[in-house]
């Protein structure tokens, strides 16, 4: 009995560190490169993620109205917006417990790429404004970066 309960604390203990590495995207300045360390994670519901400044100065911003940019985050979804994260090691966290595809993006590399993509759970593929077209509104290379994304994307929600 000891021993099946140690083994439930270790599997619980091993899943708990495999959830925090899940958990945390590095924003970064390599040479003239701005990156997110993930540009494409998936995320179990209900999940906080923390983003960590490693280099250079980055925001994490939905791709939302609220922040004045069209909407590919899903409909019933919180926006969130970091400012812009100026320190070494400093951090955002946000939780995302709505199932669904989110782009977001860095505010001062926007328009050099710095765009990434959530998914959340099991998207509907109808509710998933992250899968359509880029709007013409968007920088040129943002657009790129999310044509690459959805080709990455679309065939793991079942689109084509
Ligand atoms: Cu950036």
């Amino acid at each position: 009995m000891t021993a099946a309960r140690n083994a439930d604390e270790l599997e619980a203990q091993a899943d708990a560190l495999q959830q925090q590495e899940d958990e945390r995207i590095g924003m970064v300045t390599v040479d003239s490169a701005y990156l997110f360390t993930a540009p494409v994670q998936w995320l179990e519901p209900g999940t906080t993620l923390t983003w960590v400044n490693e280099s250079g100065s980055h925001s994490t911003t939905a791709y939302a109205s609220a922040n004045d940019r069209p909407d590919r985050i899903p409909a019933n979804a919180e926006a969130w917006d970091s400012g812009v994260l100026t320190e070494e090691g400093a951090t955002f966290e946000h939780t995302f417990d709505e199932e669904g595809v989110y782009d977001y993006y860095c505010t001062p590399h926007e328009s050099l790429g710095m765009v990434a993509r959530l998914v959340v759970g099991t998207p509907n593929i109808e509710n998933s404004p992250a899968l359509a077209e880029p709007q013409s509104s968007l920088p040129d290379t943002a657009q790129e970066i999310i044509r690459g994304l959805n080709t990455l994307t679309v065939p793991m929600v079942g689109g084509n």
